[in-house]
């Protein structure tokens, strides 16, 4: 399943950069017992299977036994949702755990014990953390310097600066009819730096009231 998205783009050219290493582990190969499950019935009742202790256990301690990590982080709709300002500051850990979780949930106790710090990436339902892990390791190494070429690029993105970004346009300069604003034409690069930040104001004022609002109680 992580074989598309990390076999192309932005993670595909850190991992060859030698940047960033990716391990992706099948707790199914953990499981002590002989039928290899991974999840068993809720205690109490209940609809869904949970997720076993043990083979958790057993992987994250190997793991842990071979290198140090920073996180290790539990991708959970019932987490901190993830926003820009998470992934910098993950992007600027050393190793990390992502645990994904499925069917109704994880058995509580590797929360207690292993986890220490629960993520999720929006409020809505996933069918597994796998799409959620993905989407947080994309965030986090697209951020990394060096990761992009042009460094300032990550810099400028919607988000970045809290605003939503300008909107962007290259050749031809008439399409059908369609023209690309004049002042982008000009030359001026004062006057376009000034349209680009008046775009991005009104873009987020209109589209996202509650970013615009947060933006004008900190500045
Ligand atoms: Cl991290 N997992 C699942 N299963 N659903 C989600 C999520 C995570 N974040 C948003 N929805």
């Amino acid at each position: 399943m992580f074989d598309g998205p990390f076999q192309h783009s932005i993670v595909k050219r850190a991992v060859e950069k030698g940047i960033v290493e990716i391990h992706i582990h099948d707790i199914r190969e953990y499981t002590p017992n002989k039928h290899r499950s991974v999840d068993d019935y809720p205690y109490g009742g209940g609809s869904g299977m949970v997720m076993m202790i043990e083979p958790i256990a057993i992987l994250i301690e190997k793991l842990v036994s071979e290198r140090p990590y920073d996180e290790v982080i539990f991708l959970t709709p019932d987490g901190l949702v993830l926003d820009q300002s998470l992934s910098n500051r993950l992007s600027m850990s050393g190793n990390l755990i992502l645990l994904c979780g499925h069917y109704k949930g994880i058995d509580e106790r590797i929360r207690e014990r292993y986890i220490t710090m629960e993520i999720s990436i929006g409020d809505y339902v996933l069918s597994g953390g796998e799409l959620a892990a993905m989407v947080l390791t994309d965030s986090i190494i697209r951020i990394i310097p060096g990761v992009l070429s042009d460094e300032t690029s990550a810099l400028s993105d919607s988000f970045q600066n809290k605003l939503l970004s300008a909107p962007v346009y290259t050749r031809p300069a008439e399409y059908k009819g369609m023209k690309v604003p004049e002042i982008l034409l000009s030359g001026n690069d004062k006057a376009i730096s000034k349209w680009k930040e008046d775009q991005a104001v009104s873009r987020t004022r209109e589209r996202r009231p509650d970013i615009y609002q947060k933006y004008f109680n900190e500045y």
